[in-house]
C-alpha cells in the first residue's frame, strides 16, 4: 500500500465513477416517514432517535445471525464487472445490522487512540516534489456543483479537501455532532479493518456481503430501483439529476442514520444506498465461471495493475450518491474498485464473525 496513492487516487476514483454515468433524466417518486414520537432507543428500528450504539456488549452485539446458503453471485444482465453469474455457498456467519456508526468508532477510537488515514500528514521526504496542499492530511469530499461544464468530469463535484476526516466530514467546520446514528466514512481499509480487529471480527469477503445482502430474495428478481412496490424508498439514493439536482424525496440528502430504511429479509439496514462498504476481497473485473464455496476473492499476486496503479479491493451496495442516471449500483451484485488507501465521504463499512460454538 503506498500512501502517496491515497493523493493519486483522486483522480482514479473520478475516472471509476465517470463510466457509470447513462445520462438518463429520472426523478423518483417516492416518499419516508419518521416516527415523530420515536423515544431515545438503543436499537435503529426508530433510527432518528438511535443513540447508534448497539444494545449490550457481547461478541455479537448489534450483529444478525446468517444461515449459510447456496445463492447465485454475480449478475450477467448489468454490468460487465458483475459477470458471470455464478454459484456460491457460504458457511454461516454473523454480520452487523447496520454499517459502523460514528458513535461507534468514536469508542473504538477513545479506547485505542487510533488515526484514520485521512488525520495523517505525508512525510514531505518520502514525496518530493508533491505539492504542498496535498501533503496535509484530507480526503475527498462531494460537493455539489451549481453548474456542468467539463462533460462528466468528476473533479467537478469531487475534491480533495484537507482537513476532511470522519469527525470533519466535509472539511474543517464540519462535524459529527448530532450524527452518532450515522455512518462513519472517510474510512480507509485499513481503517477499517483496525476497528474489526478491534472487535474480534473481520470484514466481510464480497460472497458474505452479496449473500447477505440478498436477504433472502433471488439474485434473479428485479434490483433496479431502489423503492418497493408502493413507490416508497429502500434505501439512501439521489433522486433526481446527479449531480446537480437532489429532490431529496427519500428524506436525505446526504447521509441518513442507519436503519431509517427498511431492513432487509435479514432484518440488515442500509446493505443498499447510504454509505458504500468495503469488502476483503482484492477487486478484479468480473467473476469466474466456476462454482465456489467459501471464495475470498482473487489472490493479489494475479491481479494486473496499470502503471501507477494502487492495489483495490471491493466495495459493495451503492451510496446515497447514486441514482438512476448515475452509478445505480444500489444492487447486491454491483461493486467497485477502491483505492485501499482512500477513503471518502460516501464510503463506510460494517463487520462479520465466524459462528462460534455450535450453530
Ligand atoms: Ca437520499
Ligand atoms: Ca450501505
Amino acid at each position: 500500500m503506498s500512501i502517496g496513492s491515497r493523493r493519486r487516487s483522486n483522480v482514479i476514483v473520478v475516472a471509476a465513477l465517470v463510466v457509470t454515468a447513462l445520462g438518463l433524466a429520472f426523478v423518483a417518486n417516492v416518499t419516508v416517514s419518521a416516527d415523530p414520537d420515536a423515544s431515545v432507543s438503543s436499537e435503529p428500528s426508530n433510527c432518528t432517535s438511535y443513540s447508534g450504539l448497539p444494545a449490550g456488549d457481547g461478541e455479537t452485539a448489534g450483529m444478525v445471525f446468517i444461515p449459510g446458503g447456496a445463492f447465485q453471485m454475480g449478475s450477467d444482465r448489468d454490468r460487465p464487472e458483475e459477470r458471470y453469474a455464478h454459484s456460491v455457498r457460504v458457511d454461516s456467519f454473523w454480520i452487523d445490522r447496520h454499517e459502523v456508526t460514528n458513535a461507534q468508532f468514536r469508542k473504538f477510537v477513545e479506547a485505542t487512540g487510533y488515526v484514520t488515514l485521512a488525520e495523517r500528514a505525508l512525510d514531505p521526504k518520502a514525496h518530493p516534489g508533491m505539492p504542498k496542499e496535498l501533503l496535509a492530511p484530507g480526503s475527498v469530499v462531494f460537493i455539489k456543483p451549481t453548474n456542468i461544464t467539463r462533460g462528466g468530469n468528476l473533479t467537478q463535484w469531487w475534491r480533495y479537501v484537507a482537513g476532511a476526516n470522519w469527525r470533519h466530514p466535509t472539511g474543517p467546520g464540519s462535524s459529527i455532532a448530532g450524527k452518532d446514528n450515522q455512518p462513519v466514512v472517510h474510512i480507509a481499509y485499513e481503517d477499517a479493518q483496525s476497528y474489526a480487529r478491534w472487535r474480534g471480527r473481520s470484514l466481510p469477503t464480497e460472497a458474505q456481503w452479496e449473500f447477505a445482502a440478498l436477504g433472502g430474495r433471488d439474485a434473479g428478481e428485479d434490483w433496479s430501483k431502489p423503492v418497493d412496490a408502493d413507490g416508497k424508498a429502500t434505501a439512501n439514493t439521489w433522486q433526481g439529476i446527479f449531480p446537480v439536482f437532489n429532490s431529496n424525496d427519500d428524506g436525505y440528502e446526504g447521509t441518513a442514520p442507519v436503519g431509517f430504511f427498511k431492513p432487509n429479509g435479514y432484518g440488515l439496514q442500509d446493505m443498499l444506498g447510504n454509505v458504500w462498504e468495503w469488502t476483503s476481497d482484492w477487486y478484479r473485473p468480473g467473476h469466474a465461471r466456476e462454482p465456489a464455496a467459501n471464495p475470498a476473492g482473487p489472490d493479489l499476486k494475479l491481479i494486473r495493475l496499470a502503471p501507477g496503479q494502487s492495489v483495490r479491493r471491493v466495495i459493495k451496495g451503492g451510496s446515497h450518491l447514486c441514482a438512476l442516471n448515475y452509478c445505480t449500483r444500489y444492487r447486491p451484485a454491483a461493486r467497485q474498485p477502491q483505492e485501499v488507501d482512500l477513503g471518502a465521504a460516501h464510503l463506510g463499512f460494517r463487520t462479520v464473525l465466524r459462528p462460534v460454538g455450535k450453530e
